[in-house]
């Protein structure tokens, strides 16, 4: 009886229902507005964010995958206790596409720094969390960095994650977090933004679905 219990207990708990109420996705990015009336109402700290993001994003003002490949590599190379083997194309288009809000297929300021400051805050979140220095987040260090970062998911999902972004080893090194995170935050956004009701359950038909699963 009590080993049932306690066999029953391990498997709610494993299985457990997440309570996506709990997840904190980060805000989503303002809506656009003319360039003018951005650049009137913004403080010293946006202006100074916006004169970094003109030369990083070049003429056109916008930030594409490439780009992106290089500002993350550039940015990593100063940072050597977080182990990475480089930020990918594949995976610099994947953040593009999931940040994408106005559909330009590259980034805007105000989703460039949406991206940047979410960015800066699981960096923090890797370094705290990263708790015998290895400049990974190994299998066990990882439900509480991922829980610090604004997702408390139960153990399925964490064992999921590690086998789509882990190494064999069960290890994430920094590109791969940011990437999974990226995302993550994304799909919650995403969650949040069609569950109406607030009721944790979402109706999608097939052209909603494939439009978040194939654009990401
Ligand atoms: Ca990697
Ligand atoms: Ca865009
Ligand atoms: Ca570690």
């Amino acid at each position: 009886m009590f080993l049932a219990q306690k066999l029953l207990g391990g498997l709610v708990n494993v299985i457990g229902n997440i309570d996506p109420s709990q997840f904190i996705p980060s805000e989503p990015p303002p809506p656009r507005r003319p360039a003018v009336y951005a650049e009137q109402n913004e403080s010293d700290e946006e202006r100074q964010f916006r004169k970094v993001f003109q030369q990083l994003a070049g003429d056109d003002m916008e930030v594409s995958p490439a780009e992106l490949m290089n500002i993350l590599n550039r940015i990593i190379s100063r940072h050597a206790d977080l182990k990475t083997d480089g930020f990918s194309i594949e995976s610099c288009r994947s953040m593009v596409a999931v940040m994408d809000s106005d559909s330009t297929g590259k980034l805007g300021f105000h989703e460039f720094k949406h991206l940047w400051n979410n960015v800066k805050k699981w960096q923090g979140v890797y370094k705290s969390y990263d708790t015998d220095g290895s400049g990974l987040i190994s299998a066990q260090e990882l439900p509480k960095a991922f829980t610090a970062a604004g997702f408390p998911l139960n153990d399925q999902l964490f064992q999921m994650i590690i086998r789509r972004y882990s190494d064999e080893n069960g290890n994430m090194d920094f590109d791969n977090y940011i990437g999974c995170l990226v995302r993550l935050d994304a799909m919650c956004r995403a969650f949040k933004t069609l569950d109406k009701d607030n009721n944790g359950t979402i109706k999608v038909n097939v052209q909603e679905w494939l439009q978040l699963t194939m654009y990401s």
